[in-house]
């Protein structure tokens, strides 16, 4: 069996995904259509185009246009369920998915429709296929303390569909103190925590993850790497980092995946895990990912089992479900 065939066979979770960044273009001509609201590109071929990035904020600023047609549960649902129908043929077993509220909310989109719609879409996988899954909220950092709290005030009817919360958007400029209060209420409520940090900000906005948020998993982590004191922290809190190898590569966050930090995260022993970040806009799900890691960075067969092995560990799974899937 070729490490190809293993990367799609392996039984593997998915820990680091924005379903909002799960819009593939023709799905977001169907809903611009379906809901009336236009778009900045009149075809498919036009929005792929633009999807050059030399930075993150490059990025951002098409997925934020993009999400702009999302309107109704409906379009939640469907967004949600195109994702998980993709991932379950690729042997996904379990996904723990970022949404962004803010980013629907400052539209006039209720918090409702928006987690109805992709709280049915999860139940319905794992109705049907046994797939579970966890739901994390994320705040968008380049809004303010005040923001985040509104939109923690908002999830509070849905806190039994809503695991973690998270961090995402700019980094730079947004480093994790600035959310250290929101974040402790959000513990209070029992709510686990993760934050994108060491994606393009520095090995400090690590440590301010770690020693000010206290997170239970670090997003990305890259620049960790920089640091062997936090290298070693990370490690003495047995923290998980979520990778996602095309983003990085699409983001220029790396320059190719040949050398890429995961490979050293694994050498160094950290809990290192491969995810897609936003696929539709970085050229990949879960299993081209891994296979862009073989192709590229000569990755073994034990790297691979290693991989598959802490994305169980590194999920948010009861210990008994983590048990039956290793
Ligand atoms: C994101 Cl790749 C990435 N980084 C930070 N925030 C994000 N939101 C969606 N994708
Ligand atoms: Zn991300």
């Amino acid at each position: 069996e070729t490490l190809m065939t293993l990367a799609e066979k392996m039984p593997k979770t998915e820990l680091h995904l924005h379903i909002e960044g799960t819009f593939e273009p023709e799905q977001m001509f169907a809903l611009a259509e379906r809901n009336q609201i236009p778009l900045k590109y009149s075809t498919v071929e036009d929005l792929k185009a633009a999807y050059q990035f030399t930075n993150l904020q490059d990025f951002l600023d098409l997925y934020y246009q993009g999400m702009s047609v999302l309107l109704k549960e409906a379009d939640f649902y469907d967004l949600t369920m195109a994702y998980l129908t993709k991932v379950h043929q690729e042997n996904v077993v379990h996904v723990e998915i970022f949404f962004d509220p803010q980013g629907h909310l400052s539209r006039g989109v209720d918090f409702e429709p928006q987690i109805s719609g992709i709280y049915k879409a999860l139940k319905e996988a794992e109705e049907q296929w046994g797939m579970t899954s966890k739901l994390i909220m994320s705040f968008l950092r380049h809004l303010s303390e005040d923001s985040a709290f509104e939109t923690l005030e908002l999830a509070k009817p849905y806190l039994d569909w809503i695991d973690g919360v998270g961090l995402d958007s700019s980094e730079i400029g947004h480093p994790p103190e600035k959310f250290a209060r929101v974040f402790k209420a959000c513990q209070e409520l029992g709510l686990k925590v993760t934050a994108h940090a060491g994606e393009e900000g520095p090995a400090d906005y690590v440590w301010q993850a770690i020693d000010l948020i206290q997170v239970d998993r670090i997003d990305h982590g890259n620049r960790a790497l920089e640091d062997e004191q936090l290298v070693k922290q990370i490690k003495a809190r047995n923290l998980t980092l979520t990778v996602c190898p095309l983003s990085n590569l699409k983001l220029c966050v790396v320059d190719d995946l040949t050398d890429h930090p995961i490979k050293h995260m694994l050498k160094l022993g950290l809990n290192a895990t491969v995810n897609s970040d936003d696929p539709a806009y970085f050229g990949g799900y879960m299993v081209d990912n891994y296979h862009a890691l073989i192709k590229e960075s000569d990755l073994s067969k034990a790297e691979l089992h290693q991989l598959a092995k802490n994305s169980i560990v590194g999920s948010w799974m009861s210990a008994d479900t983590k048990q039956r899937h290793l």
